[in-house]
């Protein structure tokens, strides 16, 4: 990519209930991400963070007028609503927006700012399916659900700061997935988009699967967001993270993955913004988790063993 990489952080954790993820653009940058992406050949200009209230000084406001619960939804508005302006001003400035998380909720505002001005693909590196809506939500939490609020689905629907019009269920694909919630797993199999499994990748290998992904994410669409979730990665291997689930992809195989992407990206430059998200260093050894997550943004923006 001959762009520029823009790091945007958004370190909000009102979407998930374990403290600490507000923390990781921080680890994410100790452990020299910008340094990894010139390593891969590619301009990083660090844009610092989104201004974001402490939780503590928040009202979760779990009585809200809709169906279900989602705690700290207006909060969560807030923010997701500056940083899609954010994402929407560098993709106009021709820059590449690489949002990094805080809490999945941070993809609502990545993935409206990137489709403002193009029908979005997206690739959902993730163990979860984060397609509750407040209705459905064991937990409440924002995390578990930013494709359902993007797709504009349940008290979503009516949330106009959340839903991204451009942004079309055929042209979702997850990899990886391993932990659905029960009222959930209906919502996936109902839904339009691809679901490949950690038992796809068992068969099939991490390339095939990624090529696949792919290949749905950029059927009639104008460009992809790639949002990785770092719980993606097996918790032995990736422990700072708040909602871990064992039997994840393995170093090589996240590594495989999103060099898959970039060879992509390089022949047909179609990855238009990403997300970094969930790491959490309060939970982490020794920032490795943060030095995964800079290691693999680096793969996808080209970087090579030789
Ligand atoms: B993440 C969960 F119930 N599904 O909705 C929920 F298991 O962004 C977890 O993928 C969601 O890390 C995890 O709370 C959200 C739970
Ligand atoms: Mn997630
Ligand atoms: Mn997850
Ligand atoms: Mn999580």
């Amino acid at each position: 990519m001959a762009t520029t990489v823009r790091i945007i952080g958004a370190p909000m954790d009102y979407g998930a209930d374990r403290r600490g993820v507000d923390m990781g653009p921080s680890a994410i940058r100790y452990a020299e991400v910008a340094d990894r992406l010139s390593d891969a050949g590619v301009t990083a200009v660090d844009d610092g963070d989104l201004l974001i209230p402490r939780a503590e000084e928040r009202d979760p406001n779990t009585d809200e007028p809709i169906e279900g619960t989602a705690k700290f939804l207006r909060e969560v508005e807030g923010v997701c609503t500056r940083l899609e302006e954010r994402v929407a001003e560098t993709l106009a400035d021709g820059e590449f927006p690489l949002v990094l998380g805080g809490d999945h909720s941070v993809a609502i505002g990545s993935m409206r700012g990137s489709a403002r001005e193009a029908d979005l693909g997206a690739i959902w590196f993730d163990a979860h399916a984060d397609l509750n809506t407040p209705a459905t939500s064991p937990s409440g939490n924002v995390h578990g659900m930013p494709l359902a609020a993007t797709l504009g689905r349940g008290a979503f629907g009516d949330l106009s700061w959340a839903r991204a019009p451009r942004v079309r269920e055929e042209s979702i694909a997850y990899v990886g997935l391993r932990s659905i919630d029960e009222r959930e797993r209906e919502l996936v199999r109902d839904s339009e988009m691809t679901a490949y499994t950690m038992a796809d990748i068992d068969e099939r290998g991490m390339t095939a699967v990624v090529e696949d992904a792919l290949d749905v994410a950029t059927d009639s669409t104008d460009g992809v967001h790639v949002s990785l979730d770092l719980d993606w990665v097996d918790p032995k291997t990736a422990p700072g993270v708040g909602t871990p689930v064992r039997g994840g992809v393995t170093y090589r195989e996240a590594h495989a993955a999103l060099e898959t992407v970039s060879e992509r990206h390089a022949a047909e430059e179609i990855v238009r913004s990403m997300d970094v998200v969930e790491v959490n260093p309060i939970l982490d050894e020794g920032n490795e988790t943060a030095t995964i997550a800079a290691e693999l943004t680096a793969s996808a923006f080209g970087n090579r063993i030789l």
